[in-house]
């Protein structure tokens, strides 16, 4: 049985989603991050030395790394489903964005959030024009600008096609769900890139997205 380790609000939810769209059986443990400092629970550093999630279990493998993951479970359980044929067109494009979701959208991301809390963070009165100031100019000038440079982008890309690798969902938007969901809660994605923001609904709802909510727990990026 493949057991899915699973942290609330987090990238695991896109392993969920995958088995549920695949119909596998599996089995979820569940962590639930620090209210306070949003981090997993130490004891996960057990379970792989990263300390991080998702990580899954299967037949004596434990493997991290949600595109891994995803990978590894289409390859042994997939039957070509949720992948274009390899070699075409549209598989050169589910290459990219799988690597893209976490190699270039989630660095920025993360930057976005690091910002922010810097620019929020209880200091001293006396240094906190110089936090503020420091965390604003460089969101304002470097972080920002770049993220809407990428949103542009994948607005752009999603005009070429319904889903990012083709006409037919595949994977590599289960893999893009998370960057997208994270933008949208936390660093300005909204409606005024229309394909990003249907692609948003469009995702979440389908059976399978809204029963693997059910299986993992509330889900509020
Ligand atoms: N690139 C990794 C990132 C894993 C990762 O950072 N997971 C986050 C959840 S979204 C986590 O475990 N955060 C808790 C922590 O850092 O303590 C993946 O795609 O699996």
């Amino acid at each position: 049985m493949i057991v899915v380790h699973h942290l609330n609000n987090s990238r695991s939810q896109r392993v969920l989603w995958l088995l549920e769209e695949l119909g596998l059986d599996y089995e979820v443990v569940k962590y639930r991050r620090d209210p306070a400092t949003k981090l997993a629970p130490p004891e996960l550093v057990h379970l792989h030395p990263l300390g991080k999630l998702p990580v899954i279990r299967d037949d004596g493998l434990t493997l991290a790394e949600s595109g891994a993951i995803i990978e590894y479970l289409l390859a042994r359980y997939g039957q070509g489903r949720l992948a274009p044929a390899p070699g075409s067109p549209d598989w050169v494009r589910y290459v990219y964005w799988m690597h893209y979701a976490e190699g270039s959208a989630m660095p920025l991301l993360l930057l976005r959030v690091v910002f922010d809390q810097i620019e929020a963070a209880r200091v001293p009165f006396f240094l906190r024009p110089f936090t503020r100031g420091i965390a604003g100019h460089v969101k304002r000038t470097l972080v920002q600008p770049q993220l809407d440079r990428h949103f542009d982008f994948l607005e752009e890309e999603l005009g070429a096609s319904t889903w990012f690798a083709g006409e037919q969902i595949t994977a590599a938007d289960l893999q893009m769900s998370f960057p997208l969901q994270a933008a949208a809660a936390r660093a300005g994605l909204d409606a005024t890139r229309p394909r990003l923001a249907a692609f948003l609904e469009r995702i979440q709802a389908r059976p399978a997205w809204l029963r693997s909510v059910e299986r993992g727990g509330p889900y509020q990026l």
